[in-house]
């Protein structure tokens, strides 16, 4: 017999709106949701005075990235276990270039054996393209068929594409039923622009912010939707920061496109003022910190729908090697910042309990479009029956002060030291078994599964 567990007195956050009760597992499933009458063979998760709420699905993280001699402090099994801790079931994680001239299968293949060794969470991993040539795009129906079904391009960066390449891409994932993302920001803009700091000694963390302006990123999305409208193809722009390039998508969400946008917590909650700190290196990410007005802008977007998901871009570069790299030019420094663990607790504190976005939403946009968007749905992201049995019991009053040491992850920095967050996991479970209750760790390493995806769902 399979085991049963029955999480009671809770307040489920359900597709079908919010309700007390409670929740039926059966082995690894979802058996019941809401009214679920007393089993007594089942073992009781008393939830009184929490909510219920799908485990979290954190569709853009770098687990294990190397770039040069320059590694991230969270390999795959480190990564999984701090997004574990901080109720994230799933992630789909975004694999580096691979060697040049490689098969488009090579990185997700790569990454697959990592992760299937290593994650203590379910995965899918997308693809990415870093050149395109006629064997290239005949292999990105195998990649979708395989799982793969999402594939980055990159504006910018060593590995970029071009216009008419990223075009190309998106014309054909289209047709294998696949989903392009894009990293959406201005090359050449850019570069001119980091060349003009160095000969004038701008090499400050501040002239981060300044050699990549808000117009890149919009003026980047807008040739990205441009690209939609030309080949009918569908785009997933990731990380977006600014208030102009929310307005972009959001006039080609009205023209009927489908352009699908994500943020993530650190574009919501730190401001670029962070670059003027004595610390600003730890704040060196692409695409940079913006203005308070960018912040708030995308918050609105997170309320109105024109936002549907918040990931991280979890890429753990430590602060010690920013500084070893970066601390005479900012140029020099590994970007990004880690927060696979800290995602929910920073949503749920500065978005449901400050009222800028419901209860509802936050589930919404931290698990239940993410897992629909990436073809997980309906394994994933939802409390119904028949789905995987991925749930966290969420304590909605318990606070916390966010600190380097009392973390997870490996890295040694949180970009929000110091700060207090009002909501925490008080259990999490996979598929029906307990990753983390209180402060027991009870995941294990390789029983994370890969997740092979669906093709993309049209909005
Ligand atoms: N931006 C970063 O800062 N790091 C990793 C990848 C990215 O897009
Ligand atoms: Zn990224």
């Amino acid at each position: 017999m399979t085991s049963l567990k029955h999480i009671q007195n809770g307040t489920l956050v359900t597709p079908q709106g919010v309700v007390a009760g409670g929740l039926l597992i059966d082995g690894e499933t979802i058996a019941a949701v809401g009214e679920v009458q007393d089993v007594p063979q089942a073992e009781v998760i008393d939830a009184a005075g929490c909510l219920v709420i799908p485990g979290g699905v954190d569709v853009h993280t770098h687990l294990n990235l190397k770039l040069g001699d320059r590694q991230v402090s969270d390999g795959f099994f480190a990564g999984s276990v701090a997004a574990a801790w901080g109720g994230t079931t799933t992630i789909v994680d975004h694999p580096e270039a691979g060697p040049a001239g490689c098969s488009l299968l090579h990185q997700p293949a790569f990454y697959r054996r990592g992760l299937q060794a290593e994650s203590v969470i379910d995965f899918g991993i997308h693809g990415v393209f870093q050149a395109v040539n006629p064997a290239i795009l005949d292999e990105v129906t195998t990649l979708v068929q395989e799982g793969y079904s999402s594939a980055k391009v990159y504006l910018t960066y060593a590995n970029k594409l071009d216009g008419p390449e990223a075009a190309q891409v998106m014309a054909t994932m289209k047709i294998a039923g696949g989903l392009t993302a894009f990293h959406a920001e201005c090359d050449e803009q850019i570069n001119r622009l980091r060349a003009q700091c160095a000969e004038r000694g701008q090499l400050a963390p501040i002239f981060h912010a300044r050699s990549r302006p808000d117009e890149s990123e919009a003026e980047s999305i807008q040739k990205i939707v441009a690209m939609v409208e030309e080949t009918g193809g569908r785009a997933y722009i990731v990380h977006l920061s600014t208030a102009k390039g929310l307005e972009v998508i959001r006039a080609a969400q009205r023209a009927g496109l489908e352009v699908l946008a994500e943020t993530c917590p650190q574009y919501l909650i730190l401001d670029e003022t962070r670059y003027e700190q004595p610390d600003g290196l730890k704040y060196i990410m692409a695409p940079p910190l913006r203005d308070r007005a960018s912040c708030e802008a995308l918050w609105e977007g997170l309320a109105d729908g024109s936002i549907s998901v918040v990931a991280t871009d979890h890429c753990s570069f430590s602060y010690a090697d920013k500084v070893k790299y970066g601390a005479h030019d900012f140029r020099q420094t590994p970007g990004g910042c880690p927060g696979v663990e800290t995602r929910l607790p920073l949503l749920y504190s500065e978005g449901v309990v400050k009222g800028r976005i419901t209860l509802e939403q936050f589930v919404q946009l931290t698990s239940t479009r993410p897992a629909e968007i990436m073809g997980l749905a309906p394994r994933k992201g939802a409390l119904e029956v028949g789905a995987d049995a991925d749930v966290v019991v969420w304590d909605p009053r318990s606070t916390k002060v966010l600190t380097e040491s009392s973390l997870h992850q490996q890295c040694d920095y949180t970009p929000y030291e110091d700060m207090t967050v009002t909501g925490w996991p008080r259990m999490t479970l996979q598929r029906g078994n307990i990753l983390v209750a209180g402060e027991k760790f009870l995941g294990t390493r390789g029983a994370g599964q890969f997740l092979h995806r669906g093709t993309h769902e049209t909005p």
